[in-house]
């Protein structure tokens, strides 16, 4: 699909929702933090949120209240791009205990440090393991995402520190690199046997390569699916979705950096193989600095269920989109809908699950905002009541996307409309009606 084309359908999309009611709004779940830039609820621990603070210091939000005594405090250098950038909790924190930090110490060393939380839940031990640790060079482009992804392993997205040409550098270099590791050991990490160097020339920890600045990336917690976000230089911010079947398919990803800034080719393309092409991309007229997000896979707001959100830091924009079978299907602006009659907040800096799976959204400008709807499930037309009209509305719907595919009614967000659909509508309108 060429780019015009995807701003012609953008642009249609946005008029569209901006002709509608409301479907959602920002509530602000803590204000008053210092420059936050990710939060991360513990895994079994639903009454509690961590919040990181670029400066270094992780902030323990307990029953919807600040504590006044940090998680921890790490000795982060913040000049450039630096700071302490994202968190993840282990996949058996319950057992474990282990909780990972993606921060800048000083020296300039992007790195993963692990934690081990205390006896007491809110607060952790002061030793900070170094699992993996990148050369120390400018603070510019250094990435900014952990997460655990399928298969237990760690996923972690360094970016090139500014040198373009690292980013398809597949030896000694794994900057400019989707990298994936298991930390599950004692010590250090191992490597996944199905990465795709293994026994072959390049670095065994790469995955993917030809990233520029992917500064947050996320797994879609139903399928396992990798949204990644990749900040672009003077040209196109982009967005690119791999499906977790890939993972162990023996082939690197390449991203496409620096002959491709989206899809766009500022000399000669190349013929990368494993080149994955964008699922999205716009230019600096809509955006300057993408943010990846996630998959919403919660229960307040089924139309969006399945949906990928995400934001713009430079120009306080959130949008989501939906792929199915590798392809986008839409895309949506929300930032009319979200913003109207919140409280002044910008720079979106990370958009992140609650313990509900509903969207949090990380301002650096201090708070963590959450997204709630405006209107009940059944009222499909948004009009404050649920009434047959509704009926009507979803079941109409339903048959639109029969034949055109935009998938508005899977409110299942399995990229199907089906008969499932109408009766989970129906449940919705039910539960609606005292609503
Ligand atoms: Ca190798
Ligand atoms: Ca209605
Ligand atoms: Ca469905």
């Amino acid at each position: 699909m060429s780019m015009p084309r995807l701003l012609g359908v953008s642009g249609l999309l946005l008029s569209a929702v901006a002709a509608r009611a409301q479907i959602a709004d920002l509530q602000v779940v803590q204000g008053d933090l210092s420059t936050p830039l990710y939060a991360a609820v513990p895994p079994g621990e639903p009454n509690r949120l961590m919040v990181l603070q670029r400066g270094g210091v992780i902030r323990v939000i307990e029953d919807g209240v600040l504590l006044p005594t940090p998680f921890a405090t790490l000795s982060v250098d913040t000049g450039g791009e630096n700071g302490l950038l994202s968190m993840a909790f282990a996949p058996d924190y319950a057992v474990s205990r282990r909780v990972y930090v993606y921060d800048t110490p000083p020296g300039l060393s992007p790195r993963v440090g692990r934690l081990i939380t205390s006896a007491d839940p809110n607060v952790a031990n002061p030793t900070v393991e170094t699992i993996i640790s990148f050369p120390p060079d400018t603070a510019n482009h250094v990435g900014g995402t952990i997460a655990f992804g399928p298969g237990g392993y760690l996923f972690v997205a360094p970016g090139e520190s500014g040198s373009p040409d690292r980013a398809q550098d597949i030896t000694s270099e794994l900057r400019g690199k989707l990298i994936r590791i298991d930390v599950s050991g004692t010590s250090g990490y191992t490597i996944p046997p199905s990465n795709p160097f293994v026994g072959i020339e390049g670095d065994d920890e790469i995955l993917g390569l030809g990233l520029r600045n992917p500064f947050r990336f996320s797994f879609d917690s139903l399928t396992g699916d990798l949204y990644l976000g990749d900040v672009g230089g003077g040209m196109r911010e982009e967005i690119s979705s791999v499906a977790a079947a890939s993972f162990d398919a023996g082939a690197a990803f390449n991203f496409g950096w620096p002959c491709y800034e989206g899809t766009f080719c500022p000399g000669d393309c190349c013929e990368y193989p494993g080149y994955v092409a964008p699922i999205h991309e716009y230019t600096h007229a809509e955006g300057t600095i993408i943010n990846g997000g996630m998959v919403y896979r919660g229960d307040a707001i089924p139309r969006w269920r399945g949906r990928y959100f995400f934001s713009d830091t430079g120009r306080d924009r959130i949008w989501s989109l939906r792929v199915c079978g590798g392809e986008l299907v839409d895309v949506q602006e929300h930032t009319e809908d979200l913003f109207a009659g919140a409280p002044a907040m910008g720079s979106p800096i990370a958009m992140v699950p609650d313990a509900n799976d509903e969207v949090l959204v990380v301002f650096m400008s201090g708070q963590v905002v959450r997204i709630v709807p405006q209107s009940c499930p059944g009222d499909w037309n948004l009009d404050g009541a649920t009434t047959s009209a509704d009926i009507t509305g979803y079941l109409s719907a339903w048959f639109a996307d029969l034949a055109t595919a935009t998938l508005y009614s899977d409110l299942e967000g399995n990229c199907s409309v089906s008969s499932a659909d109408i009766i989970a509508f129906l449940g919705y309108w039910f539960d609606s009606l005292g609503c």
